[in-house]
């Protein structure tokens, strides 16, 4: 990796309970930076925190609240001590995968709510800071879905649409600054990204990645941590990853 331009850093990360998020924050906590640890399970949270103090001796703030709630957005930012250096918006989720004239609205609801409004309020919160300090980055985690459509994906694939377009003009927005804005977009991660999707049920969530190796929680966050860790000139767009057995949301190989 070379320098560590992490180290010291305030790092805050959405959506840490879980999946691409908890990977995050354990490898930036081995980086030494100071965390801000964001989710709706504060359990989960406080486990996660005790665990980095112990093991790198950061510091580690938890704030459970969900992003869907802007008044919530607010008071977390508004009470924090000091200010965000990266902000990882990471928080997102798909909920059913239903044809447009079949789905469920309240599930369209949950991840317009959460994958673009919960990270459009974060940032908005965030960016004027990151702006006048002349200093920053803002690291969204987009997906295979903000680059291509699928059946069953229609709103799910629109959010990370949202989320490439939303990157591309932050980037544009903060011309001329030295505030940097970037995309990770995964293809197949195996996380909780699938039970959650299927609301639990576990047998549908275990057949999206039979017979195929998809990429774990790690790989997303080493990608995460290496666009950080670019020296301060470098501003990576956006990285599209995907599992070697995976050319596009519907060609995935799988063994017999
Ligand atoms: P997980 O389900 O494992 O983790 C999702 C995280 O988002 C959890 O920590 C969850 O915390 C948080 N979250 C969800 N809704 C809210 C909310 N309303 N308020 C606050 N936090 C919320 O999935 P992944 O780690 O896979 O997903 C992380 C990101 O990666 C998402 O944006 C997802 O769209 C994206 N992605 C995932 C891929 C995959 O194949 N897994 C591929 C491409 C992109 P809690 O429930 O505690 O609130
Ligand atoms: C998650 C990957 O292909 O299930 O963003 O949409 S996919």
């Amino acid at each position: 990796m070379g320098a560590n331009r992490i180290n010291g850093k305030s790092v805050c990360i959405t959506g840490a309970t879980s999946g691409i998020g908890k990977a995050t924050a354990r490898l930036f906590a081995e980086e030494g930076a100071s965390l801000i640890l964001t989710g709706r399970r504060k359990t989960r949270l406080d486990t996660l925190s005790d665990e980095l103090k112990q093991n790198h001796g950061v510091a580690v703030s938890v704030y459970d609240f969900d992003v869907r709630n802007q008044e919530a957005c607010i008071s977390f930012v508004n009470g924090l001590d000091g200010s965000i250096d990266i902000l990882v918006n990471n928080a997102g989720l798909a909920k059913g995968a239903d044809s447009v004239y079949a789905a469920d609205v309240s599930d369209w609801e949950t991840m317009i709510d959460t994958n673009v409004k919960g990270l459009l309020y974060l940032t908005r919160l965030v960016a004027p800071g990151m702006k006048e300090r002349n200093a920053g980055h803002i690291i969204n985690i987009g997906s295979i879905a903000g680059h291509e459509s699928y059946p069953g994906g229609s709103v799910y694939c629109a959010t990370k649409h949202a989320v490439k377009a939303i990157t591309e003009s932050t980037k544009k927005d903060l011309h001329g600054t030295r505030v940097r804005v970037s995309m990770v977009s995964p293809g197949l991660v195996e996380t909780e990204f699938s039970n959650v999707r299927f609301n639990d049920d576990n047998e549908k969530a275990d057949q999206v990645y039979k017979g195929m190796q998809p990429l774990v929680a790690q790989d997303i966050a080493e990608i995460i941590l290496f666009t950080a860790n670019r020296p301060a000139h470098v501003n990576i767009m956006d990285t599209f990853v995907l599992p070697v057995y995976q050319s596009s949301s519907q060609m995935v190989h799988r063994d017999e």
